[in-house]
């Protein structure tokens, strides 16, 4: 750390969705930056990108690139993390990580800071960032889960094509452009980049986020289920996900059934706890079509939560709308947030 309380700041993948979210992200938070490192892989470096009215050319990133760095911000896919989160942790940076390489491991808090920031302490260098499907529902469970005990979540996931990277955006477009043209759409990266078959994601909705697992869950279903016990110190709750891409470029929206503890919980009870907890938007008037949308969550560090509605069946049981940008509350904005908890409660 510098002196005057700035930190130098290295961004990996600076250049990616998620990377160039981050980078606005700690221009509109005014982050305490010293210097500012941008790094990518060698097709980006040389580039130029402009914070703050400067001008910076993208680096390749290299363990060297990590010299003299206070806090990085990995997001470059989970082999460049593995490759070289270590070697940035070696030269005494925090490490804050959107991939999913480290989430699961034991020595590695995984973090929400409305759900667990004290996790953060415990770091050894590495700080997980959750899965962003994961991080809106986490967010809204908590505040549930506190005021009322939670029994069991089941989710479905409507999530948008952003979260697959900048080349996944460029299929939806020319896709969507091939489609109105009454021309053969393309597929060539969808539903996984590097999967066996690929399927139109515009004008359709895919059933696979992320690659195929043993038990026939998809990975991204998987994370949804791991990470939630892992952040929520809940290893007994029952969590099962299906996840499902749209053609939406940002926002996820996901409903949400929880089945609570506590006997008589009124729907006014929940829509209360909701509206005080940090993070949170309730959005939820049906007299009025109030609900969240993802064209309305998008740009927004917030997550929303609307259409909130008694099971008819279990009177345990609600139902949930969760919306959020998931480049910025799924991602960018929540490794940020991580970075400001460090600094405030001085675990750098
Ligand atoms: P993206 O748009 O495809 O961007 C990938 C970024 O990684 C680019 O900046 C790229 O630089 C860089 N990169 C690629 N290979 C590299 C290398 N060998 N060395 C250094 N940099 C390299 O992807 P994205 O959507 O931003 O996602 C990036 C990663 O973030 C994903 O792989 C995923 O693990 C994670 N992610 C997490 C969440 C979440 O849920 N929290 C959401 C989305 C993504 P070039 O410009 O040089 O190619
Ligand atoms: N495959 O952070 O495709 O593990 O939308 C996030 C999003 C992985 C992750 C996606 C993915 C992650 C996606």
């Amino acid at each position: 750390m510098s002196e005057t309380n700035q930190f130098n700041v290295a961004i990996v993948g600076a250049t990616g969705a998620v990377g160039q979210k981050m980078i606005e992200t700690l221009e509109d938070r005014n982050f305490p930056i010293n210097e500012l490192k941008l790094l990518s892989s060698s097709r980006s470096a040389g580039k130029k990108v402009t914070y703050k009215n400067k001008t910076y050319t993208l680096e390749e990133a290299k363990p060297e690139s990590f010299d003299g760095v206070d806090i990085t911000l990995f997001s470059a896919g989970g082999s460049i993390s593995k490759q070289l989160a270590p070697e940035a942790v070696k030269r005494g940076a925090v490490v804050i990580d959107n991939t999913s390489a480290y989430r699961m491991d034991e020595q590695v808090p995984l973090v929400v800071p409305e759900v667990n920031e004290a996790a953060i302490e415990h770091h050894n260098g590495i700080i997980a960032n959750p899965n962003c499907s994961t991080i809106q529902m986490v967010a809204a469970l908590e505040p549930i889960k506190q005021a009322f005990g939670l029994k069991r979540v089941i989710v479905s996931t409507y999530q948008a094509v952003s979260g697959a990277g900048t080349i996944a955006n460029d299929e939806l477009r020319e896709q969507s452009q091939a489609f109105l043209d009454g021309e053969d759409m393309k597929a060539e990266i969808l539903p996984v980049k590097g999967d066996e078959h690929h399927y139109p994601i515009a004008f359709n909705a895919l059933p696979q986020i992320d690659v195929f697992q043993e038990n026939g869950y998809t990975f991204e279903e998987m994370k949804m289920i791991n990470e939630t016990k892992k952040i929520m110190s809940a290893p007994e709750l029952p969590v099962a996900a299906t996840c499902v891409r749209l053609p939406i470029f940002t926002s996820h929206a996901e409903s949400v059934y929880v089945e609570i503890e506590k006997d008589g919980t009124s729907v006014e009870e929940l829509k209360q706890a909701l509206s005080s907890a940090p993070g949170i938007v309730l959005e939820d008037d049906p007299s009025n079509q109030a609900y969240p949308t993802p064209l309305n969550a998008a740009g927004k560090r917030d997550v929303f939560v609307g259409r909130i509605r008694k099971d008819l069946d279990d009177n345990l049981g609600f139902h949930l709308w969760v919306v959020s940008d998931n480049l910025l509350k799924g991602a960018a904005w929540n490794s940020v947030q991580i970075a400001e908890r460090l600094i405030a409660n001085k675990w750098i």
